[in-house]
């Protein structure tokens, strides 16, 4: 890739370049693949749920070059089988976006269930490290290329329940550093995104489908919305190439820590 700066010595232009986005059928991800979509950014859109990932094939198709990759980031076969199934048009990845992940429940360390911990930590961390491995060696060829790992404030400080989830988040924040470091020699771009309270499924997922529930996390206050997040990831990755945003934490503003929020209930 080249810089270029289109008239303003800021902006990098990122058109006709291939984003590599997982979770990409709802939440961050979806909104990031809109946000680049609008950008001419070329998009590998990953996920489980084919449906969705047809749905914004349509519907982003018309702005860029879309292709989608269903599979389980758990399944490390199947990360390599779709990561070497893309076709020439899309085999050069210039950014990758580690997004996929999830809270699995909210409960204390003795009553946590072991499937949600196996989840969290399958999901969140090994899935993280098994998408980066088998794209790695093509930046590394080319000495040049972006990873964008989404931690959370859950991987800054550790809250009440938060345990496991937290565990795994600070466990990308760990990844993102070390990746910075071994990474560094081959000029590699890499830095994490560490959001508070999004309004996504993300409470839907951790609450396993009890919308109330979900819905009151968000109550009485402003939340993030997927799209906030969206625009800091396309301010991060729209950097000259010598800037490299490494370590980002973005809340609400009613947001002051991971326990603290201000709310009018
Ligand atoms: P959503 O639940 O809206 O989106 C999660 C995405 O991850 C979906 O696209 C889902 O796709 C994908 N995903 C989940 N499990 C798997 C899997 N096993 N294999 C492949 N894809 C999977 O949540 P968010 O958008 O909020 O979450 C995105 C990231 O942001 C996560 O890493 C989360 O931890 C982080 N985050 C979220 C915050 C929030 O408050 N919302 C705050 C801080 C960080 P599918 O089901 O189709 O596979
Ligand atoms: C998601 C936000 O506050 O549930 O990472 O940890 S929180």
């Amino acid at each position: 890739m080249i810089d270029k700066t289109n008239g303003s010595p800021s902006r990098r232009v990122l058109e006709g370049t291939t984003a590599f986005i997982t979770g990409a059928t709802s939440g961050i991800g979806r909104a990031t693949a809109k946000y680049f979509a609008q950008h001419n950014i070329h998009l590998v859109l990953c996920g489980r749920r084919q449906e969705r990932l047809d749905e914004l094939s349509r519907d982003l198709g018309v702005h860029t070059k879309v292709h989608t990759l269903t599979f389980d980031v758990r399944d490390k076969a199947a990360v390599k089988k779709s990561v070497d199934s893309l076709p020439s048009d899309f085999s050069k990845i210039d950014i990758l976006i580690n997004n996929a992940g999830n809270a699995h429940g909210l409960d204390s360390i003795d009553k946590g269930s072991l499937d949600d911990w196996d989840d969290m930590l399958d999901i969140n961390v090994k899935g993280l490290l098994y998408v980066s491995k088998t794209l790695l060696p093509q930046m590394i060829d080319r000495k040049e290329g972006h990873i964008i790992n989404i931690g959370s404030i859950a991987g800054k400080e550790v809250y009440p329940k938060g345990n496991v989830y937290c565990a795994s988040k600070y466990a990308v924040d760990a990844i993102n550093q070390g990746m910075r470091m071994d990474l560094n020699s081959y000029g590699i771009r890499v830095g994490a995104v560490n959001p508070g309270l999004v309004e996504t499924e993300f409470s839907n997922v951790r609450f396993k489908g009890n919308s109330k529930k979900a819905d009151g996390i968000y109550k009485g206050f402003r939340p993030l919305k997927p799209e906030d997040i969206a625009d800091i990831i396309y301010f991060v990755v729209s950097r000259p190439y010598h800037v490299n945003i490494a370590d980002l934490l973005v809340m609400p503003t009613a947001q002051a820590n991971s326990t603290i929020v201000k709310k009018n209930l």
